[in-house]
């Protein structure tokens, strides 16, 4: 897995952080170094796709990156019959995420997309997985997009919704901030990496507080959402229509 030292020395100007070919070479180390509980989501991830998948049905990973959601999917859905759509916007994300599943041995259908997730068609599904992309959605578009995955879904569907999240309470916010940054410095990154990469992404990445998330899907027509893991400032809600 190639290091990620995009931020390790220091930048004459910080630009806005993008899916560009530098960061889908290093994302596996990025992500698992930047995300408390990626492992764990993604692991989840199959499992809750063991269970939900239905015959003859669509799984949409929205946001796939390199596809560690689409292949841990993948793997737990062998023999059957159906397919996963995994979608992203990035074409160095989508590309590499190819060469992935070429090397990748499970037997059950997988096709990449490159497009936007909020133009997509999204029908016959039983999962959709939204994994740490919402985020990077401007605020006034999550609506539109959470109704189109509701009316893709089947009755029973789930989505899966994985977050970086905001708290409404003054001291709570910068504790977990604080917190998400000891997590990073324990996973090696220097403080001129957390700060210069903060930079970055401030402007691309607005997190919502839980009680948002709950209230966009319940609102929405969800029976049910609710949060299946936390760790700091990152969570994944399980939402069944
Ligand atoms: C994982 N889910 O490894 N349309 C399509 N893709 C988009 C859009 C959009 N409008 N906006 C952002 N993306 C993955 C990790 S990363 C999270 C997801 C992170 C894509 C973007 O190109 C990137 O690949 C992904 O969403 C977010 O489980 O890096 O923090």
């Amino acid at each position: 897995m190639k290091p990620d030292a995009i931020y390790a020395t220091p930048l004459d100007e910080i630009v806005d952080f993008e899916f560009d070919d530098k960061v889908a070479s290093v994302f596996p180390d990025m992500i698992k170094r930047s995300v408390p509980g990626y492992s764990t989501v993604i692991a989840t991830t199959g499992v809750l796709a063991k269970r939900y998948f239905s015959a003859n049905s669509y799984i949409y990973d929205l946001g796939c990156s390199l596809g560690a959601a689409t292949l841990t999917m993948r793997k737990a859905l062998q023999g059957q019959q159906g397919k996963i759509i995994a979608v992203d916007n990035s074409a160095a994300m989508i590309e590499r995420a190819k060469v992935l599943l070429a090397q990748d041995l499970a037997d059950f259908p997988v096709e990449f997309q490159q497009a936007d997730i909020s133009r997509l068609e999204i029908k016959n599904a039983s999962m959709v997985v939204l994994n740490y992309t919402l985020q990077f959605i401007q605020p006034e578009q999550r609506q539109k997009l959470i109704d189109n995955i509701y009316q893709g879904l089947r009755p029973g569907g789930i989505l899966v919704l994985s977050e970086k999240i905001a708290f409404e309470d003054a001291h709570k916010q910068p504790l977990f901030i604080d917190l998400h940054h000891s997590f990073k410095k324990a996973n090696g990154y220097s403080d001129l990496e957390i700060s210069q990469k903060r930079q970055a992404i401030d402007n691309v990445l607005t997190p919502e507080t839980i009680p948002q998330h709950r209230e966009r899907l319940i609102q929405t027509g969800f029976s049910s959402a609710d949060v299946w893991f936390q760790c700091f400032n990152f969570a994944s809600l399980l939402a069944v229509k």
